[in-house]
């Protein structure tokens, strides 16, 4: 569990999914990508079970990191202007993965639903009571949200790890931000832009049909 200067950080976390968002409501993908490694930080903090979890979550920032330090980078700024040069590319996989590297498309796509699991989970915590179980609310959500992209064998795994999360109290307080009444509070304010994250991508993703690469 948290202690020292691994103690969790998820108000700053979300602060920088904050940042994302662009005036004309586009997405930064730095910031994304920041906040992604400060939540893997964040999972990592409660227990080893999460890390088969954040294991992916690292995988999939490091594909996107790797775009970031490569020739094209300029074309990844933001997460409109990295479908808009990988669609006209032809760089966008809409076959099952191969040989090819996975496009920043596909890989955003599986943080993106994963992100909305994370959302569906605090707003649940958030809105819930006091006895209300850890664990049970973040199998609602994910059972509302990723469970529905993967196979069985994950989705066991995954329903399995939640057991070990703290009470509602304690998980708050792991969020360090004060009394769970802070924590709260804090949420109430932070995932109005992680929901705007959410939404801007999934119309953009619908938009150009790309809800659904493999
Ligand atoms: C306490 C709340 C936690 C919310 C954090 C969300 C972390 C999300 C990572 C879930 C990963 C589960 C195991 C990995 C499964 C991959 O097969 C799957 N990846 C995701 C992110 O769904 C699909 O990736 P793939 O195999 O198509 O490259």
């Amino acid at each position: 569990m948290a202690n020292g200067d691994d103690r969790c950080c998820l108000k700053e976390v979300l602060h920088i999914f904050q940042s994302c968002l662009t005036d004309q409501k586009e997405i930064l993908m730095d910031p994304y990508i920041a906040g992604w490694k400060g939540l893997v930080r964040f999972l990592n903090t409660l227990g080893a079970i999460f890390s088969f979890i954040s294991k992916d979550a690292v995988a999939k920032i490091q594909i996107m990191e790797s775009f970031h330090s490569s020739d094209q980078k300029a074309q990844y700024v933001t997460l409109q202007s990295m479908v808009k040069y990988e669609l006209a590319s032809n760089l966008v996989d809409l076959k099952k993965p191969g040989d090819q590297s996975p496009s920043g498309c596909r890989t955003i796509l599986r943080l993106h639903r994963a992100l909305h699991w994370l959302q569906l989970f605090l707003e649940g915590l958030r809105t819930s009571t006091e006895d209300s179980s850890t664990s049970a609310l973040c199998a609602e959500a994910y059972n509302a949200s990723l469970a529905n992209h993967h196979p069985w064998i994950i989705r066991k795994t995954a329903l399995l790890s939640f057991y070990v999360l703290p009470n509602r109290n304690s998980f708050l307080e792991l969020m360090n931000v004060g009394t769970p009444a802070d924590a709260v509070e804090m949420l109430e304010e932070a995932l109005p832009s992680i929901s705007k994250i959410y939404d801007i991508t999934q119309a953009l993703y619908a938009q150009h049909n790309l809800l659904d690469i493999p």
